[in-house]
């Protein structure tokens, strides 16, 4: 399986680790398992506290954990020079980034501030480039990015709003980059992810009743969990999917498809 995946002893960057149930940790769990070397990024010095007190607790280790604040162009550009002088090579990326502001979440679409959209933009879409950009000199071996992304991008759902508008130029996003990157054997794919209960899904009043509607609508009749996302974005990482770029990758039970 190890020599299928190609994955065993090669350099991840994972970013978006804030707890145990974001769904870039349930990503650093399938990829310890395939014996990957893990590299995490982080903002807040409480989300180091956590990586650190995770990887402990789940007997993993870290080959480097740096700070990357992904607003500021010069924060990108620091963490992934101090990541190719510390390890070398790196292999793949895992984006697992966004942000938008909780009123712009809360009010009525039609109300979102020009500052508002700017930022989900800047936070959630911007990012993936800025980071690209300055990851891809480091993937020398090619390599494969990979992004996390929501239906809100495609459909409107209700209070998505601004983040739906940031994640479907996410999505634009990961296609240009497949394009402008597939010369050098880097490919680059996102991850639909039906709903999960992470930090981010925090505050978001409706999310009970879109966990009940996703198991009654879905095929599979059930919610997703970290772990297939995890699973499921280790096979974009890996050699398994080696012919595969540019796409957006339902992990959502079939949830998409129900009209
Ligand atoms: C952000 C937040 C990005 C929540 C997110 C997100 N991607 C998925 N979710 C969960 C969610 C949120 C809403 C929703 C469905 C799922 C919050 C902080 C900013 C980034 O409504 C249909 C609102």
């Amino acid at each position: 399986m190890d020599d299928l995946l190609k994955i065993k002893g090669k350099n991840i960057v994972i970013m978006g680790v804030a707890n145990q149930r974001s769904l870039a940790w349930g990503v650093a769990k399938s990829l310890a398992k395939a014996g990957a070397n893990l590299i995490f990024t982080y903002r807040k010095e409480r989300s180091m506290d956590r990586i650190t007190k995770l990887l402990n607790e789940n007997n993993m280790e870290a080959k480097l954990i740096v700070q990357c604040d992904v607003n500021e162009d010069e924060s990108i550009k620091d963490a992934f020079k101090t990541i190719g002088e510390n390890v070398g090579s790196i292999y793949g990326v895992v984006h697992s980034l966004a942000f938008a502001h909780a009123e712009d979440l809360r009010t009525d679409f039609i109300n979102t501030s020009r500052d508002g959209f700017a930022f989900a933009q800047d936070t959630s879409a911007y990012s993936l480039i800025a980071v690209a950009k300055e990851a891809s000199p480091y993937m020398t071996d090619g390599g494969s990015i990979v992004t996390m992304s929501y239906l809100g991008a495609e459909r409107v759902l209700e209070g998505y709003n601004v983040m739906g508008i940031a994640k479907a130029s996410l999505e634009a996003s990961v296609k240009y980059l497949a394009s402008s990157l597939g010369k050098d054997n880097i490919r680059v794919n996102a991850i639909s992810a039906g709903a999960v209960r992470t930090l981010s899904a925090k505050g978001v009043p409706s999310f009970n009743t879109i966990l009940s509607k996703i198991e009654e609508t879905a095929p599979l009749k059930r919610n997703i969990t970290q772990e297939e996302v995890g699973d499921m974005t280790l096979a974009v990482l890996s050699n398994l999917s080696s012919g595969v770029t540019g796409e957006i990758i339902y992990v959502d039970g079939g949830y998409n498809i129900m009209g």
